[in-house]
């Protein structure tokens, strides 16, 4: 029973889609995955238990029809999702889903994929012409990554994308001139953003994890600088966050001094939300800390556009309580029912960041944003950054055994061997925070106690936990040799590392350094170690061993070392990316502190090796220090004694590596000169089948 009984007439018309026959789209063998069945049927049980269906209308999904389709996607592409999943496919189902990136395909996947796009042109279609006030499509695949012809992120069709081109050049007569896309799903949606890219027509907003382009889908096509290209120029809105925890407090900045300013002067006709629910707290995917409360904030604040003409599109979202009670929390708003509750946390510094860069390189195109932000706003209203280093990974097939996502926080070991020696540090003020080590300051320019005092902390607690910059500039200019003994001996896979990309046989590519100068030097070395081949699979090379250097000596063996000349900056970016998945995952974006700095260095040198505690769940997390060259520590890394142990006693499977692995390694040995391609393969099978 209602505490109330309104007046059915006066209430907003809400409509509600949902099918069972899109949770028939599933993993082909029962594997996990984040991406269930169980997402939308969580939605809708939670909200049948708050009796919210008997309050709005609840439409019938529709099969999109494929002239629909062709608005967005190609017409191979229709065809291949529309056959997919006949019989005939039964055999290359598997083949045709691995050669997209982050998607699986059953028989469930093209029924389910057609009912999704054509439910959101269902929806929209009811909204624009008015029969409805708002509906929410809670549907599945997802679509805001789909491109004209690529399925990836777990999209097969671009269900937004589509609907928006059926209101526009199919129903004119709707009167539905101007869109506002709003997607608030943690992941850039790429798909969405190309599709409108140069049309003004349709204005894209975006707020997404961005992590400086390490984060899914990762490249650079969530920046901020991507604002629309032609006539379509100013109405593409990128907010790249820059790392995560972002929550309610940074998505409301982002509304009141980005998006509710554009969207006034825009006035759309008509709102599609591409409501992924993955910036949520506790999803394993995005890191983000959103709450229900919060989206029905940003939802009602959306509200006052467009007569309140808004469609919901289910995108992202993986932990199941969060979103079924995100999206309750939005049906409720879109019923005009009383939200309560209150935001807890401050606005991220790097958040006021991120806005003032948006509007700087938008306010051309939109005068209202031609305005400088309150000071006072940003000095009194926010928090440092996250100061930890944070992996956030969910899928299965992670280098780190794990299948979880997690924060791992710097050790105390790290934080003292760390921060201590980085207090030691002042800023050069006349310098743009550039940073030099205390005991270069000259004698009168050095600081009485209690300014020193203060000026640590003032790096401690400021520079360091929220600018990385002042690690990074001084770390910059220290050199180290990193040296390889696996694929990175080939200086293209290295590369990755410092550029970013990928080389053949890497199922993703690397997001490299931030620092993308190329080695100052490469030279060859031997050294008295045994390699060895390990475990059995990577994310990276897929099946096969991967190489690992004991990190004992012995005289008996001998290891090629390819050595380049890097930064020790770069080092730690290097050591980061060996350590983790992916970024399909989101990998490490940003290094709040060095996990190697010269403090941790001068202990390497003395102890010969040391396991890195901050990365102890990685395979390489072991730092070998194998001497001097030209007077520069040579660096390698590895994994640790105890898991040279349990390769010893068959614990961990030693494995042969696969081709692709294997090639790099000897392309390496080849164009390094130091050894024929026969003897290359010849060391690298005799190292592989060693016993150890
Ligand atoms: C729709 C959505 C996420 C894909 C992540 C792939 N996709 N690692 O949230
Ligand atoms: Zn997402």
């Amino acid at each position: 029973m209602m505490a109330s009984s309104p007046d059915d007439s006066l209430r907003p018309r809400v409509g509600l889609i949902y099918d069972e026959r899109m949770c028939r789209h599933t993993t082909p063998d029962g594997e996990a995955h984040p991406e269930c069945p169980e997402r939308i049927r969580a939605i809708w049980k939670k909200l049948e238990s708050e009796g919210i269906p008997r309050r709005c209308v609840v439409l019938n999904a529709k099969k999109v029809e494929d002239k629909y389709l062709a608005s967005v996607h190609t017409q191979n592409y229709i065809k291949l999702i529309k056959n997919i999943s006949s019989k005939e496919f039964d055999s290359r189902r598997q083949r045709i889903a691995s050669k997209f990136n982050s998607i699986y395909l059953n028989v469930g996947s093209s029924e389910a994929a057609y009912l999704a796009a054509g439910s959101v042109i269902e929806a929209s279609e009811k909204v624009a012409k008015g029969d409805l006030n708002s509906v929410i499509a809670i549907v599945r695949p997802p679509g805001h990554h789909a491109e004209s012809n690529e399925a990836m992120g777990f999209c097969l069709f671009n269900n937004v994308a589509v609907a928006v081109n059926y209101l526009l050049n199919e129903k004119p007569e709707l009167g539905i001139k101007k869109i506002l896309i709003v997607d608030w799903d943690v992941h850039h949606g790429n798909g969405t953003q190309k599709m409108f890219y140069k049309d003004p027509r349709v204005l894209f907003f975006s707020v997404h994890r961005f992590d400086f382009g390490c984060f899914y889908p990762s490249g650079d096509d969530g920046a901020y600088c991507m604002i629309g290209e032609g006539p379509g120029a100013g109405y593409n809105i990128n907010i790249p966050w820059e790392h995560g925890q972002c929550s309610d407090a940074d998505y409301i900045a982002v509304w009141d001094h980005v998006l509710i300013p554009i969207a006034k002067e825009y006035n759309p006709d008509i709102i599609l939300v591409s409501a992924g629910f993955d910036a949520a707290i506790d999803d394993p995917l995005g890191g983000c800390c959103v709450t229900p409360h919060g989206y029905s904030l940003l939802l009602q604040k959306l509200m006052q556009f467009a007569q309140g003409k808004i469609v919901m599109v289910l995108e992202g979202g993986y932990n199941l309580k969060s979103i079924a009670n995100s999206v309750l929390a939005c049906a409720k708003v879109l019923l005009q029912e009383e939200s309560v509750g209150s935001i807890q946390t401050a606005t991220f510094k790097s958040t006021w960041r991120v806005i003032e860069a948006v509007r700087h390189e938008l306010k051309g195109y939109w005068p209202v944003l031609d305005v400088e932000l309150p000071q006072n706003l940003l000095i009194t209203n926010s928090r440092p950054c996250p100061a930890e280093v944070t992996y956030s990974s969910s899928e299965s097939d992670v280098e780190n055994d794990e299948g979880t996502a997690r924060t791992i926080n710097f050790s105390d070991f790290v934080e003292d061997d760390v921060l201590l020696p980085l207090s030691k540090l002042k800023i050069d003020e006349g310098n743009h925070g550039k940073v030099i080590a205390s005991d270069q300051v000259q004698e009168e320019e050095s600081l009485s106690a209690s300014e020193a005092s203060h000026d640590a902390e003032l790096v401690t607690s400021n520079e360091i936990v929220d600018g990385y910059i002042t690690w990074r500039s001084l770390l910059s200019k220290v050199e180290v040799w990193y040296a390889s003994f696996g694929s990175n001996m080939w200086m293209p896979r290295f590369l990755c590392y410092i550029e970013g990309g990928k080389v053949e046989g890497m199922s993703a590519p690397c997001c490299g350094s931030l620092d993308k100068s190329s080695p100052k030097d490469v030279i060859w070395k031997i050294v008295p170690h045994r390699l060895l081949f390990g475990r059995s699979h990577t994310r990276t090379w897929g099946a096969g061993g991967v190489a690992f250097l004991d990190p004992e000596r012995s005289t008996s063996d001998k290891a090629y070392l390819c050595m380049y000349r890097i930064t020790l900056e770069q080092f730690n970016d290097v050591l980061l990316q060996e350590n983790s998945l992916h970024q399909e995952n989101g990998i490490i974006k940003q290094m709040a502190s060095p996990l190697l700095d010269l403090h941790i260095l001068e202990y390497v040198a003395k102890n010969k090796s040391l396991p890195l505690e901050a990365l102890k769940d990685g395979w390489y997390s072991t730092v070998l220090y194998l001497g001097k060259e030209d007077d520069l520590p040579i660096l390698t890394m590895t994994c640790s004694a105890s898991d040279v142990e349990r390769f010893k006693s068959g614990e961990l499977p030693a494995s042969v590596p696969a081709k692709d692995y294997m090639n790099t390694l000897v392309n390496g040995l080849v164009e390094g000169k130091q050894l024929t391609r026969e003897e290359a393969v010849a060391y690298v099978n005799g190292a592989a089948t060693w016993k150890l």
